[in-house]
């Protein structure tokens, strides 16, 4: 990077030694992916530093490292994560971290952790970020102090961060005391092993469950009743914490910021759980698409082990539906679930998620315009209750035939205009799947022709 220079918009991977790389130049990076580089995602030395919106994972050394006495390293709504080494590393200079996420990184054996501060300019100041799942203690910090008075360190300001999961079960902070040197914190305690202490201490921090919507590291939205809601400093403003939280939704929301890097949204008035998390979302990202298809088409027909049928590609989480013939086998009982309408499953998208892609589109990238127009399950829909045994009774078996169609019709018409489907989707397994639903289609028919 060459001095005042700003990189935006970029995936920078593969690097045989830096991503990007800085000397004696102050520069700025954001909307950058700086990921799977060799060695370090961002090498900066003797420079301001601005880091923003960014993906920073998965480098062989440390995710950023700064050096340099009296600059500073402003690290704001990023995301650094599995970086071999320290997620970030300071020395010398002064780290502003906000809205961030700082997880998985470090390696087996090594004294790598979330966040490394040695020797500061000035004192660091960390408010709102979620470190989780580090090898290491979430945050070290070191300072010698000033050649007058070693004992004349610049002790990190820390408030309203999650510190959980590191260290494997171990101490969160290492080089000050996670108990009383941050505020309005949620910091795991290895005395409260279960974390059922939601007592605040006179830091006013708690060591109780963060309460996360997923339990997998790479989705740390906090759940619809996470205690970390509303209990971050009363008196922050977005002068302190910033303007978004890491979805780009508002920072503060119901007057109060909640602990960590995530605020949980205001969308929706009557904000519930479902608009959160979804249980059929495996994946964690927030949507119900063709991935979750791929991996229902796949287990399609098959059966749970010590049931007639084929056991082949049985997967559990696939059985939605676990009533008379489809309890223990994978059919169009389960099909119709995941098609259901109301409430949503096909195409759910959470409210972060949704929050997310309106922000990138009308703040980040507003020359992009809308992305796709949602397909909407409505017209193609044909709900769980008219296959069950009940329902069958009493609407018509061509009712049944004409939501069949339509089925097929929107089966068709997201293999073909759903651009990434056929990546996830094997063509055969999807014409298995098409032939059964066809089968399925054709019983129907000859059901009907017996009835006339
Ligand atoms: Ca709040
Ligand atoms: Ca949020
Ligand atoms: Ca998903
Ligand atoms: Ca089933």
């Amino acid at each position: 990077m060459g001095d005042e220079t700003l990189l935006d918009g970029v995936t920078i991977t593969e690097a045989a030694s830096y991503g990007i790389y800085g000397n004696v130049a102050d520069f700025v990076v954001e909307n950058c992916r700086v990921v799977d580089n060799q060695q370090y995602g961002i090498f900066a030395q003797n420079g301001d530093v601005s880091i923003k919106w960014c993906e920073v994972g998965n480098n062989g050394v440390h995710g950023i490292y700064h050096t340099g006495k009296e600059y500073m390293n402003i690290t704001q709504n990023c995301r650094i994560h599995k970086n071999i080494g320290h997620g970030i590393f300071a020395v010398n200079t002064t780290p502003i971290l906000q809205n961030t996420i700082i997880s998985e990184n470090g390696s087996v054996g090594e004294s790598t952790f979330g966040v490394l501060i040695v020797n500061p300019s000035y004192e660091p100041v960390m408010y709102n970020n979620t470190i989780v799942y580090n090898r290491k203690e979430g945050v070290s910090f070191t300072d010698n102090g000033t050649t007058i008075d070693p004992n004349d360190k610049n002790w990190p300001d820390i408030q309203n961060c999650i510190l959980w999961y590191n260290n494997s079960g171990g101490m969160q902070a290492a080089g000050f005391d996670a108990n009383t040197l941050p505020q309005y914190c949620c910091i795991y305690n290895p005395a409260d092993p279960n974390g059922t202490d939601y007592t605040l201490n006179a830091r006013n921090n708690f060591s109780g469950n963060p309460g996360f919507a997923y339990s997998d590291p790479n989705n740390l939205h906090l759940a619809y009743n996470s205690p970390c809601k509303d209990r971050g400093n009363p008196y922050h403003t977005i002068n302190d914490v910033g303007l978004s939280d890491m979805d780009g939704e508002e920072r503060i929301v119901d007057n109060r910021v909640d602990i960590g890097a995530d605020e949980i949204c205001s969308c929706d008035e009557d904000l519930s759980e479902d608009d959160i998390r979804h249980p059929l979302d495996w994946d964690s990202d927030g949507v119900i698409n063709n991935i979750q298809f791929g991996e229902f088409s796949r287990a399609w027909l098959s059966c749970e082990p010590n049931f007639p049928g084929d056991p082949n590609n049985w997967n559990p989480v696939c059985n939605l539906d676990k009533t008379g013939n489809s309890e223990h086998k994978i059919d169009l009982g389960d099909l119709a679930v995941f098609c259901e309408d109301n409430p949503q499953v096909w195409l759910w998208r959470a409210c972060w998620e949704q929050s997310r892609m309106n922000f990138i589109q009308t703040t980040l990238y507003p020359m992009i315009g809308g992305r796709e127009s949602m397909m909407s399950m409505r017209e193609f829909v044909f709900p769980a209750e008219n296959l069950s045994a009940t329902e069958q009774t009493k609407k018509s078996i061509e009712q049944q035939i004409l939501k069949m169609e339509e089925a097929i019709d929107f089966l068709e018409k997201i293999w073909l205009g759903e651009p990434n489907i056929q990546e996830e989707i094997n063509p055969e397994d999807w014409q298995e799947f098409m032939k059964a639903v066809y089968k399925g289609l054709f019983e129907l028919q000859t059901q009907n022709v017996q009835v006339e």
